[in-house]
């Protein structure tokens, strides 16, 4: 009996293989890998969408109305739910996942969970796997959701086409809860929760901020928009923008700019994690770690000569 691989019976619409290859694919074992060097061929399709914010801001409960959105548009959708695992927000994501459940009966909709937790070449690599996995099934649109805390987060909300950065009025001064840096990576702001008070305020303030970050480099003017995501509101409307911000990609050919960006960000990250493995390898990497570190602790190699030279060592080892 010639059995199908499971690349193929992904390729052929199989969600279960495509939810075992995800597996495979965040393990990083000999199968996954394998699987996504078949596959990438038949990525490059899909909008990739990455949802950022602080903890409870609403992003799981809009990244489920805008589900419904999507398919009610005809469009199929994946989901990447990044967990990370912080005391922060460890409660939030099992009651996100209950929430997501009403969602798997539906072919259109793949929804993945993944935690960060011990994963020492970081979480960006197997978010990233799991992207292409979810582009080669045929979803058209791969939303991916993380908590915009920690550097990894901010990372992976920039391996988007479009990043959505969504915000809530009622944190305090909103200019300051505002993270350095993180309002650039936003292509659309969303006000979530604007059913509450203070959501024009915040509004006018994130306009304000824009305003004082001009992005010369690109034409595409970022939207603020009001959404209230446990009442559905303002849905279509981001939806809308959404699109639009694609079009915008595409016809400007930033889409290709952006693609490339995404290219070296995830080869940079595999190649590090390589090496971390590498070096912490238990066989091979630590002891010429070890006598490496020797070596220049007894001054007979500089630090920059021990590097080169393990760096050339660990090149030449193949994991
Ligand atoms: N009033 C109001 N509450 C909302 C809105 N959207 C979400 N919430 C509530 O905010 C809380 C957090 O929502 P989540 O969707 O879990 O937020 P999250 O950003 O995914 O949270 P983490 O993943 O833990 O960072 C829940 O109690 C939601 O019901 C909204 O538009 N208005
Ligand atoms: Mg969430």
């Amino acid at each position: 009996v010639v059995r199908s691989t499971l690349a193929e019976r992904l390729l052929s619409g199989d969600l279960r293989a495509l939810a075992r290859l995800a597996t495979h694919v965040e393990n990083d074992d000999a199968i996954g890998r394998a699987s996504l060097a078949t596959l990438y061929s038949n990525t490059g399709k899909a909008h990739v969408i990455g949802v950022t914010g602080p903890p409870g801001a609403g992003k799981s409960t809009l990244v489920n109305v805008l589900i419904g959105e999507y398919r009610a548009r005809g469009q199929r959708v994946g989901v990447v739910a990044v967990d990370p695992s912080s005391p922060l927000t460890g409660g939030a994501t099992l009651g996100d996942r209950i929430r997501m459940q009403d969602r798997h009966a539906d072919a259109g909709v793949f929804i993945r969970s993944m935690a960060s937790r011990g994963r020492p070449g970081g979480l960006a690599p197997a978010s990233a796997g799991v992207v292409h996995l979810l582009d080669a099934a045929g979803f058209e649109i791969i939303l991916v959701e993380t908590v915009g805390v920690g550097q990894d987060e901010v990372e992976i909300a920039r391996r988007a086409h479009t990043t959505l950065l969504v915000q809530v009025p009622g944190l305090g001064d909103s200019v300051q809860t505002i993270k350095a840096g993180i309002l650039e990576v936003g292509d659309v702001l969303v006000v979530n929760k604007y059913d509450r008070a203070g959501g024009d305020e915040l509004v006018r303030d994130l306009l304000h901020m824009l305003s004082l970050a001009p992005r010369p480099e690109s034409a595409w003017r970022v939207p603020v928009v009001r959404v209230s995501a446990t009442a559905g509101e303002g849905v279509p409307r981001l939806v809308e923008h959404l699109d639009a911000h694609h079009a915008y990609l595409t016809r400007s050919g930033e889409l290709r700019t952006r693609e490339e960006r995404i290219a070296s960000a995830e080869i940079t990250a595999l190649i590090r994690a390589e090496l971390e493995r590498r070096i912490s390898d238990a066989q091979t990497g630590q002891s010429e770690f070890r006598a490496m570190a020797e070596e220049v602790a007894a001054r007979r190699l500089s630090p920059h000569e021990g590097a080169r030279q393990l760096l050339d060592r660990l090149a030449a080892s193949r994991a």
